[in-house]
């Protein structure tokens, strides 16, 4: 294991990087305190490879798949509680947490079209003692009724009744999660729709979908409890040629009908990214919600890591002042590795990511871009890259009393015997 550094050590490393960033007009210490306050909604999913408690033995399906067998999965909702725990425990800030449908709790099989607050009392319990706020999704997938691919753009009208009836009181749950925690609850839409093949008819599912949106959307709820978002898709396993709600069709939705727009770094053209979308979009919607994921080929879904657009992202948020109009969540899964560790690398990376946009000298390279110094903006864009950043995330994790550096993967191996192994 690699040696850590002393408290000391940090501290001197930290006086030195903020007096760096200093000399570049950068305030480290206003940086550090918006970072603190960014809540990452940790998506629930990443810790049981998208099963939920509905059914133990039903399958993942909707186009989407994990991969891998690492062991000791949470297979219950207290389970997967222990594991955030832990996870929340390795990463820097106050976290939310991103809920499916199927992470209910309940002693008999609930109907999605019946699924109730009271089946998530257990949720809002855990999210009150420890502080977190909760986002919701109703799971349209991994059901018989989805199993031929759509939902709530069905040609058999009972079929998408039932999928309207799922969304709403999914959003009924929204509002239940934002009224107990006093934080809006952020309910996202994504379903699987769509086909393998080239289909003849584009329209008429878009048409029902639209259709069946209305409906869910009917009755207005209260922003301070339960935000609407629509998320949008290129394509998915089994739905290669088609995907009823593409981007075009919700981001006309959303504007139309002032929804939020959900955009997943995973879900567009291989070499097309979503940080160039978010001033496009937020100029005509009010709030945006980010999936953030990295697409690797065919899986829109790999643990997030520091790559050239997830900083693009976090610069776009922060430089566009977009903090309060962007809700940052994950979107990964990879069973392949231990599940808490992903977590606490994909999110620790978010974050890392964000501070990196916070410590930018956003000043000057405004000036330089302004006075038509593009010889100056690409200098010091890249000088930025090298400055002591790490000094400062080390010193924001010390502060946070969270492991630094690679020392929380020592807490995830002890974990991993003490927990994971006895399952
Ligand atoms: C699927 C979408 C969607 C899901 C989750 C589980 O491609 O990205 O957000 O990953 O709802
Ligand atoms: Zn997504």
């Amino acid at each position: 294991m690699a040696r850590q550094p002393t408290e000391k050590q940090i501290n001197e490393a930290y006086r030195l990087a903020k007096e760096r960033y200093a000399g570049l007009g950068v305030d480290i210490e206003q940086a550090l305190a918006t970072l603190q306050h960014i809540p990452i909604s940790l998506h629930c999913w990443q810790g049981d490879d998208v099963g939920g408690f509905e059914d133990p033995d039903a399958g993942l399906s909707g186009g989407i798949m994990a991969t891998g067998n690492y062991p000791g999965k949470a297979r219950t909702a207290t389970e997967l509680r222990q594991d955030l725990d832990m996870a929340y425990s390795l990463i820097p800030g106050q976290h939310r947490l991103n809920l499916h449908a199927i992470y209910l709790e309940a002693d008999t099989k609930i109907p999605r079209d019946e699924i109730q607050p009271e089946h998530f009392a257990g949720w809002v319990d855990w999210a009150k003692e420890n502080q977190h706020g909760i986002d919701f999704n109703p799971t349209c997938f991994s059901h018989p009724l989805a199993a031929d691919g759509f939902t709530l753009s069905h040609a058999d009208e009972g079929i998408r009744q039932f999928w309207i009836e799922h969304c709403i009181a999914s959003r009924q749950i929204g509002a239940y999660f934002g009224r107990e925690l006093g934080t809006p609850c952020v309910t996202n839409v994504w379903i699987p729709d769509g086909m393998k093949d080239t289909p003849v008819d584009r329209l008429g599912p878009r048409q029902r979908l639209r259709e069946s949106l209305d409906a869910i959307f009917a009755e207005d709820l209260d922003p301070a409890h339960n935000l609407d978002a629509v998320e949008c898709k290129l394509f998915g396993l089994g739905s290669e040629s088609y995907v009823v709600g593409s981007h075009e069709f919700y981001m006309g939705y959303a504007i139309a009908n002032n929804k939020l727009l959900c955009l997943d770094a995973g879900h567009f053209h291989p070499t097309e990214v979503i940080s160039d979308k978010i001033s496009s979009v937020l100029t005509y919607v009010d709030e945006i919600l980010l999936h953030v994921s990295r697409g690797v080929r065919w899986d829109s879904d790999h643990v997030v890591t520091l790559t050239d657009e997830l900083q693009a992202i976090a610069q776009e948020i922060v430089r566009g002042r977009f903090l309060n109009r962007v809700h940052i969540g994950l979107d990964f899964f990879d069973a392949s590795i231990n599940r808490v560790a992903a977590w606490a690398i994909g999110t620790r990376n978010a974050l890392r990511a964000l501070l990196m946009a916070l410590v930018e000298p956003i000043d000057q390279l405004c000036d330089l871009e302004a006075n038509g110094d593009y010889t100056g903006r690409l200098a010091l864009m890249e000088e930025a890259k090298g400055l002591p950043f790490g000094a400062v995330w080390d010193y924001h994790c010390l502060q946070q009393n969270v492991p630094v550096g690679f020392s929380f993967v020592d807490a995830i191996r002890e974990y991993e015997k003490a927990v994971l192994a006895q399952r």
